[in-house]
C-alpha cells in the first residue's frame, strides 16, 4: 500500500459511518485519547469519547468550508459579535445536523450504550443569560444551515450563568464550573492569539509626511487566546466557527518582582489578566457599570477586530477600501460597540489611513441590533473610566462626536435639545458615554427585534436619530431554530409531522402549513394529543425525580419559563394562582380542570424584588401542594436552574404558554415562539412578537388580554393610574394582596412579602406604584384563564387550535430571520 492509499484509509476510518468503524473509533478514543478501557469507563468518559467520534466527522467539513470561503474572492463574511452565546448542549445537536443519528445509535446500541443517557452527561454551555444569548446561538445554527460565511465572536467564560438552587424557597447561586472536566467541542488555537492593550496614554507624533498622528503607548497588555467551536449546518456539509476568546497573562511571572524575592506579587498580573474572561455577568436587561465588564467588552471586541483584519489582509492585503464589501459586523446590542472606535483606531494609528477613509469604511461595516427599551438596561460608561482604560478610544469618540454634531447643527441650527439628545456624551454631574448613540452613529443599519419594538425605537427611544436617518432603521423579527426547538427537543412530534408532510420543514419551516389539512382529522389530532401526553409524562417524571412532587399529566400544564423580571410579570401569574386557590378554599367543589402551574426562572443575584418573587412563588407552592383540599386540582412547581436543556424538556410538555409582559416592555420574546411551535396555546399581551404570533395563528387560536402598549403609555402619562383605588374597589384583588401581605404563605413572618405589597400599591425606593400595571390587567387576565379552562374540556377543539399554532408559526424560524438580515443588511449570499 502506498502512502496515498494509507492516508485515505486513515482518513476514511475517522469519517466513516460504518457501524463497525464507528464502534472501533469510539473504543480507540476511549483507549487512546482518554487512556481508559471499556470496562472502567465512566459515563463522562463515554460522553467524551463519543463526542470525539462526532468531532472527527466534523473536522474535515470544517476545514473544507473554511478553504472554500478563503479561495472564493466573492466571499463576504458576516461577523456576529455578542457578549453572550447560550448554546446549550451540542452532542445531539451535532449528530442531528450531520444527519448521522441512525448510524451512531446503531453503533452505540451494539456497545450497549444509550445515546439519550450519554447526551445528558454533557454540561450546558451556559454562556448567556437569556433571550439575547440564545438568539445568538439560534442565529449561528441558521447562518451555517443557510451556507452563509459566518463567524460568531464572543467570550469563553470560565464560569457561565450560575447554577440556581432553592434553600427554604430562596434562590441561592452556585458557580457553574462547566469546564472542569474539559470540553470536547472546543479547539484551542494558540497560534491565533493576539494582544489586547489597556491603560497607557495617547502620544501624538509626526509621520513621514509630516502629518499629525497618534499612537497608544505605555499600555498594559493581555493575551487573547481563541477557542473555536464548530457550528454544523444542517445536512449541507457546512461548518462555521464560533470563536471565543480567553484572557491569559502575557508573562505568568513578573521577573522583576520574582528576583526581588516577591514571589506572590510576581504572579499578580497573571491573576488580574485572567480574571477578564472568568465569569459571565448574570444580569439580563440591567446595566451595572462595573469596570471588569467594560474590560470584558473591549477585550473580546479588540481581539475579534484584529482577527477580522488579519483574515482580510491575508486575502486582500491592505486594500482597505474593499473592507466593507468583504466584511460586515453585526453588533448584538451595545455590548460590543467599542468595535467601532477600535476599528477606527487600527485603521488610523496602525494602517495609517486618513480620518475620512477610516470613517467611511467603519460606518459601512457595522450594523447594530437593539434588544431593549428599558432605560435601566441602556449602557452608559463614565468618561473617567474611559480616560483611564482606553485613552486613545476616548479621543476617537470625541472626534466622531464633534464631526457628527457639526452636521447635526446644520440640520437643526441652534437646537440645543437635539444636540443634547444625539450626542455620544451625556453631560451631568458625571459625564458618560452613551453606547447606544455610538452604535447608531457608527452603523449603517439599526434594527429592532419585532414590529412593535422597532416602531417604539423609531417613534420614541431613538426618535431624534430616526428623524435624521430614517433609512438606517429596519425591523428584523426574531426567530428560533427548528432544529433544536422541534427536531431535537420533540422527537415524537417531529416524527408525526414528518410522517404526514415529509421532512422538508427541517430546513423550510413554512412547510408546516401543510399540517392545516389535518386540523379536522380526528385520527391525526388524536395522535397529536398522544404526543403531547407523552411529553407531559416525560416532564412529570423529571419533576418527580428531581423535586419529589407528583403532578398529574392529565392536568393542564400551564408554563412560564424565562428570566425573572418585574416587567415579565411572574407576579401576575402568582396572583391568578392565589385567586384559584381562594376559590377552591371557598368551595372545594369549584369546577376547574386540574392545573399544574410550572415556573422556571433565574433572578439576577442582586435583584432583590425578583428574588422575593421567587420566594413568594415557592411559598405559595408549598401551601397549595400540601393542602389536600385543593391539591387534586392545583399544583405549583418551580423547577430550579432553568436553562437550555431544561427548556428542551419543559416546552414540548406545555399546554399553556404564559407571555404576559406589560405591553411595550418585551422587545420580542423568543420563548413565545418555541411554545407555539410545540403546540401550546399562548395567553399573552399585545407585546413584542406576541402581536405577530397572533397575526399568524389567528386571533381565535390565542388568548390575548390586557392593555395595549399605547394604552399603557397613555395611562402612565395621564398620571391617573391609581392601583390603590383598584385595590379598594376590587374585592378579589384586595383579598389576594392582603393574603400576600399576611403571614399566610410565610409561615408566620408577616413582614416577608410586604415589599411586594408596598411596591404594588405605593411604590418602593422612589418607584411608581405598580410600575408594571399588574392590577390594571388582572381582571382581563383572569377572564382569559377562564376561557382556557372552558376550552380545555373540549379536547377536539383544543387540539385543533394547538395544531393550527404549529402549522402557522413557520415564519418564526430563525432561518427566515437570517435570510432577512442577509438580504437587507448584510448583502451576503451563500458560498
Ligand atoms: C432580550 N434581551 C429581550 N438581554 O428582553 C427579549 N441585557 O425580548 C428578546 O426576545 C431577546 O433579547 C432577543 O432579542 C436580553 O436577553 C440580556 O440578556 C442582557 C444581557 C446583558 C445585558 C443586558
Amino acid at each position: 500500500m502506498d502512502s496515498m492509499q494509507s492516508n485515505n484509509l486513515i482518513n476514511n476510518l475517522r469519517t466513516s459511518l460504518d457501524t463497525n468503524v464507528i464502534k472501533q473509533n469510539y473504543l480507540d478514543h476511549l483507549n487512546l485519547s482518554l487512556g481508559k478501557d471499556f470496562k472502567n469507563s465512566t459515563p463522562w468518559d463515554k460522553f467524551y469519547s463519543l463526542s470525539l467520534v462526532i468531532r472527527d466527522r466534523i473536522i474535515k467539513k470544517w476545514h473544507e468550508t473554511q478553504q472554500k470561503y478563503y479561495k472564493n474572492d466573492k466571499t463576504k463574511r458576516v461577523h456576529y459579535l455578542s457578549i453572550e452565546f447560550l448554546i446549550g448542549r451540542l452532542l445531539y445537536n451535532n449528530i442531528l445536523n450531520l444527519q448521522i443519528e441512525d448510524e451512531i445509535k446503531n453503533a452505540m446500541n451494539e456497545l450497549n450504550i444509550s445515546l439519550e443517557e450519554l447526551a445528558e452527561i454533557e454540561p450546558d454551555a451556559g454562556l448567556g443569560n437569556g433571550g439575547l444569548g440564545r438568539l445568538a446561538a439560534c442565529f449561528l445554527d441558521s447562518i451555517a444551515t443557510l451556507g452563509i460565511p459566518g463567524y460568531g465572536y464572543g467570550l469563553r467564560y470560565e464560569y457561565g450563568i450560575f447554577k440556581q438552587i432553592f434553600e427554604d424557597g430562596f434562590q441561592k447561586e452556585l458557580p457553574d464550573d462547566w469546564l472542569k472536566n474539559g470540553y470536547p467541542w472546543e479547539i484551542e488555537r494558540k497560534d491565533r492569539a493576539v494582544k489586547v492593550k489597556f491603560y497607557g496614554r495617547s502620544e501624538p507624533y509626526k509621520d513621514n509626511n509630516g502629518h499629525l498622528r497618534f499612537r497608544w503607548v505605555d499600555t498594559y497588555d493581555i493575551l487573547a487566546v481563541p477557542y473555536d467551536i464548530p457550528i454544523v449546518g444542517y445536512g449541507n456539509n457546512v461548518v462555521n466557527t464560533l470563536r471565543l476568546w480567553s484572557s491569559k497573562s502575557i508573562n505568568d511571572f513578573d521577573f522583576d518582582n520574582f528576583q526581588k524575592g516577591n514571589y506572590i506579587k510576581a504572579s499578580e498580573s497573571k491573576i488580574i489578566s485572567e480574571s477578564i474572561s472568568k465569569v459571565l455577568y448574570p444580569n439580563d436587561a440591567f446595566y451595572a457599570g462595573r469596570e471588569l465588564r467594560i474590560k470584558q467588552e473591549y477585550f473580546f471586541v479588540s481581539a475579534s477586530i484584529q482577527d477580522i483584519i488579519r483574515r482580510f489582509k491575508a486575502q486582500f492585503g491592505t486594500n482597505f477600501k474593499l473592507f466593507p464589501e468583504k466584511n460586515v459586523i453585526q453588533l448584538n446590542d451595545t455590548h460590543p460597540a467599542l468595535a467601532i472606535p477600535e476599528l477606527m483606531r487600527i485603521l488610523l494609528d496602525e494602517e495609517l489611513l486618513s480620518w475620512e477613509e477610516a470613517w467611511e469604511i467603519t460606518k459601512k461595516t457595522f450594523a447594530y441590533t437593539n434588544h431593549t427599551v428599558m432605560p435601566e438596561a441602556l449602557e452608559k460608561w463614565e468618561v473617567h473610566l474611559f480616560e483611564k482604560l482606553l485613552p486613545r478610544h476616548l479621543e476617537i469618540l470625541y472626534e466622531i462626536n464633534s464631526r457628527f454634531l457639526n452636521n447635526v447643527s446644520k440640520f437643526y441650527p441652534n437646537d440645543i435639545n437635539k444636540i443634547r439628545n444625539l450626542s455620544i456624551f451625556e453631560e451631568g454631574s458625571v459625564k458618560q458615554v452613551r453606547m447606544a448613540n455610538l452604535s447608531i452613529i457608527g452603523s449603517f443599519s439599526v434594527n429592532g427585534v419585532s414590529k412593535l419594538h422597532t416602531e417604539i425605537l423609531k417613534n420614541k427611544v431613538f426618535k431624534d436619530f430616526y428623524d435624521i436617518w430614517p433609512e438606517k432603521f429596519n425591523n428584523k423579527t426574531n426567530g428560533i431554530t427548528q432544529r433544536r426547538w422541534l427536531l431535537q427537543c420533540n422527537p415524537e412530534l417531529s416524527n408525526l409531522i414528518t410522517k404526514h408532510i415529509g421532512n422538508k420543514w427541517i430546513i423550510d419551516l413554512d412547510e408546516l402549513k401543510k399540517l392545516e389539512k389535518y386540523a379536522d382529522d380526528k385520527e391525526f389530532l388524536n395522535n397529536f394529543h398522544n404526543v403531547k401526553q407523552k411529553n407531559k409524562i416525560r416532564l412529570s417524571n423529571y419533576i418527580y425525580k428531581t423535586l419529589n412532587i407528583k403532578v398529574d399529566p392529565e392536568s393542564i400544564f400551564d408554563v412560564q419559563v424565562k428570566r425573572l423580571h418585574e416587567y415579565k410579570r411572574q407576579l401576575l401569574n402568582a396572583m391568578h394562582i392565589i385567586y384559584l386557590y381562594l376559590k377552591l378554599k371557598d368551595d372545594p367543589n369549584y369546577d376547574i380542570v386540574p392545573r399544574t402551574f410550572i415556573f422556571g426562572a433565574k433572578a439576577a443575584p442582586g435583584y432583590k424584588m425578583a428574588k422575593l418573587i421567587i420566594k413568594l412563588i415557592n411559598s405559595i407552592a408549598e401551601v397549595i401542594n400540601n393542602d389536600t383540599t385543593v391539591n387534586k386540582k392545583l399544583k405549583v412547581v418551580f423547577i430550579p436552574n432553568y436553562n437550555v436543556s431544561l427548556a428542551e424538556i419543559i416546552i414540548p410538555a406545555a399546554n399553556v404558554s404564559e407571555q404576559i409582559s406589560t405591553a411595550g416592555k418585551e422587545a420580542s420574546g423568543t420563548g413565545n415562539m418555541k411554545f407555539a411551535l410545540n403546540g401550546a396555546l399562548t395567553i399573552g399581551t399585545l407585546d413584542g412578537a406576541n402581536i405577530e404570533i397572533k397575526e399568524c395563528v389567528g386571533e381565535e387560536n390565542i388568548f390575548i388580554f390586557g392593555l395595549t402598549a399605547e394604552q399603557v403609555q397613555r395611562l402612565k402619562e395621564s398620571r391617573l393610574y391609581n392601583p390603590y383605588e383598584i385595590y379598594l374597589k376590587n374585592e378579589t384583588i384586595r383579598k389576594i394582596l392582603d393574603l400576600i401581605n399576611s403571614d399566610y404563605f410565610s409561615k408566620g413572618n408577616s413582614e416577608l412579602f410586604s415589599d411586594i405589597f408596598q411596591s404594588l400599591l405605593f411604590g418602593i425606593n422612589g418607584g411608581y406604584p405598580d410600575e408594571y400595571m399588574l392590577l390594571a390587567d388582572f381582571d382581563s387576565y383572569k377572564t382569559k384563564h377562564k376561557e382556557i379552562d372552558k376550552l380545555y374540556r373540549q379536547t377536539f377543539k383544543w387540539n385543533k387550535k394547538a395544531l393550527l399554532n404549529v402549522a402557522r408559526v413557520g415564519m418564526f424560524s430563525s432561518d427566515r430571520t437570517i435570510k432577512e438580515y442577509a438580504e437587507d443588511i448584510w448583502k451576503v449570499e451563500k458560498i
